[in-house]
């Protein structure tokens, strides 16, 4: 079986989770269910990353411990993860010990490969993005005060600090830009990235003095490791490394992708992958960055407060209507807008009026007519067999968008194959068939239950409560849902009982 790992961002416990985190795991579950389906042996890690100042100073304003924010953050982010059906495997928080062990080891193994040294930085930090940054790259708001590029504030920082010497990776990094132009996906995010290591790399800075809540420099506890050199550690902390003989390790790193929001990119492109040239270790095999999901245009961020809550948007519309529209509405990659109205009309229109209306349709047909048995099929026509034929013939196609990370275009397609089911069905009129050609009604009930066996499998990694209720209904065995049995060969056999249908995708009635 092949082996593939998917991993999340680690999200930042200095607040509850919003649409954003939302939709980033439920993209990762989405390719992970995928896989899953597709016969791989799936590792799909998501977690919280919880040192730092930011999370340090949210605790003080609050009054409360740091580790105690933390905890309780991450809960809401572990119940935010179960509410939106993620299968995901593990769930790291870097306040825990196997991860600060691995911090600790990669540290010392940079260090050893003569690529850590003390220094003093003089420049500009935002907690907020808890980054550093040069002049050139700051903007300046209203007030002429210098903002980083994500629009918050900066501070001037002047402190002994520990450098990592990432001019040493230049030309390795843009090597392995060229060697595997995939490595970075979007291809617009590839040009960025590699334009800004092009224009030269300057050491950076690894560790903040002062900083209380966080994984002390190993042999000088005056220093706390940079948070983001700790957070990206997560991504072979949970594999168990440094304990290279475990298996975990060896199954699943490299990593097959990195999923992450476009605004980290450089540190998941640039900094991760020279800390493990580093360090001695593998890179991942990809680090895709997704858009935004803008609320009236604008990025949805804690510090915008502007963000949405989707536990709530859970509550009133349902998970698996959530999922699809966030899945459905934007291009893989690019920025999206979220707004209820949005969702309702894509609902409304493709699950409601379109799968919903079919399968509701016709299972309440075989359900009365055909004494709820699959129908018998007898002798297919042309029209029935080019439905069939055509999902035969694309199938393919269309799982490799999947495996390109076409999301959208998936569903896209998918949903392509349900109008020209929904068309097929309203014109061969069964409904007028049941009075004069009883054999003839069979055979379009059976074309169309196929159709619906199929394109419930296909949609599960996207809906995956709603598409088992539907295989439920089918009465498809559990272990036939996966791909492989997409196959014409394990078509539903006539005459085996199914269950009677319930509506599952109700119609959202729009609330001002
Ligand atoms: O960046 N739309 O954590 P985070 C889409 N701890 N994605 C969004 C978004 C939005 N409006 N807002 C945020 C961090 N995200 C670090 C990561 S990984 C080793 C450390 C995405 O809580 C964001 O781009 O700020 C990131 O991928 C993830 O949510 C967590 O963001």
């Amino acid at each position: 079986m092949e082996n593939f790992y998917i991993s999340t961002a680690i999200s930042y416990t200095n607040g509850p989770p919003h649409m954003g985190h939302a939709y980033e795991v439920i993209a990762a579950d989405v390719i992970a269910r995928f896989n899953r389906l597709n016969g791989k042996r799936v590792f799909f890690l998501t977690g919280t990353d919880e040192h730092g100042l930011k999370v340090q100073q949210k605790a003080e304003a609050l009054k409360i411990k740091p580790e105690e924010l933390a905890y309780d953050m991450s809960q809401t982010f572990i119940k935010m993860s179960k509410e939106l059906n993620c299968s995901n495997d593990d769930f790291i928080r870097t306040s825990e010990e196997r991860h600060k062990k691995a911090v600790n080891d990669i540290w010392l193994k940079m260090e050893e490969n003569g690529d850590i040294y003390l220094g003093e930085y003089s420049g500009w930090y935002s907690v907020v993005d808890e980054a550093f940054y040069q002049e050139s790259e700051l903007k300046k708001n209203e007030k002429d005060e210098y903002i980083s590029p994500n629009n918050n504030n900066v501070e001037w920082v002047d402190e002994k600090s520990y450098f990592f010497k990432l001019s040493n990776y230049e030309d390795k990094l843009l090597d392995l830009y060229k060697k595997n132009e995939d490595f970075i996906q979007p291809r617009s995010r590839l040009n960025e990235i590699r334009n800004f290591v092009k224009n030269g790399l300057n050491d950076i800075s690894i560790s903040r003095k002062g900083l209380e809540w966080g994984i002390k420099v190993p042999n000088d506890s005056e220093h706390s490791i940079y948070v983001w050199v700790d957070a990206l550690t997560n991504y072979i902390s949970a594999l168990n490394w440094p304990d290279e003989k475990c298996d975990k390790f060896k199954s699943f790193w490299p990593a097959d992708i990195h999923l992450i929001g476009k605004d980290i990119t450089r540190f998941h492109a640039v900094y991760w992958p020279a800390f493990l040239f580093s360090a001695g270790i593998e890179i991942p095999k990809k680090v895709f960055a997704h858009g935004f999901i803008l609320n009236k245009g604008e990025k949805m961020s804690k510090s915008l407060g502007n963000i949405e809550d989707p536990m709530e948007l859970i509550n009133s519309f349902g998970v698996d209507q959530l999922r699809y529209f966030l899945m459905r509405e934007t291009i893989f990659g690019n920025d999206g807008n979220y707004s209820d109205e949005l969702l309702i009309n894509r609902v409304n229109s493709d699950l409601s009026n379109d799968l919903g209306n079919l399968s509701q349709r016709c299972l309440s047909m075989v359900n009365k007519h055909c004494n709820s048995k699959v129908p018998e099929k007898n002798s297919l026509k042309i029209v029935d067999q080019e439905l069939l034929d055509l999902l035969e013939i694309k199938v393919n196609d269309i799982l490799e968008m999947m495996d390109n990370y076409q999301i959208n275009s998936y569903i896209e397609e998918v949903f392509n194959i349900v109008s020209l089911t929904n068309k097929y069905f309203s014109d061969q009129k069964p409904w007028e068939l049941k009075n004069n050609d009883l054999m003839r009604m069979n055979s379009v009930l059976w074309v169309t239950v196929e159709m619906i066996r199929k394109i419930s499998i296909m949609l599960q990694p996207v809906m995956p409560e709603s598409c088992k209720r539907l295989l439920d209904i089918l009465c498809v065995k559990d272990d036939q849902r996966t791909f492989d049995f997409i196959e014409d060969k394990f078509s539903l056999i006539s005459g085996k009982s199914i269950k009677e249908p319930v509506i599952i995708f109700p119609k959202i009635k729009y609330k001002k």
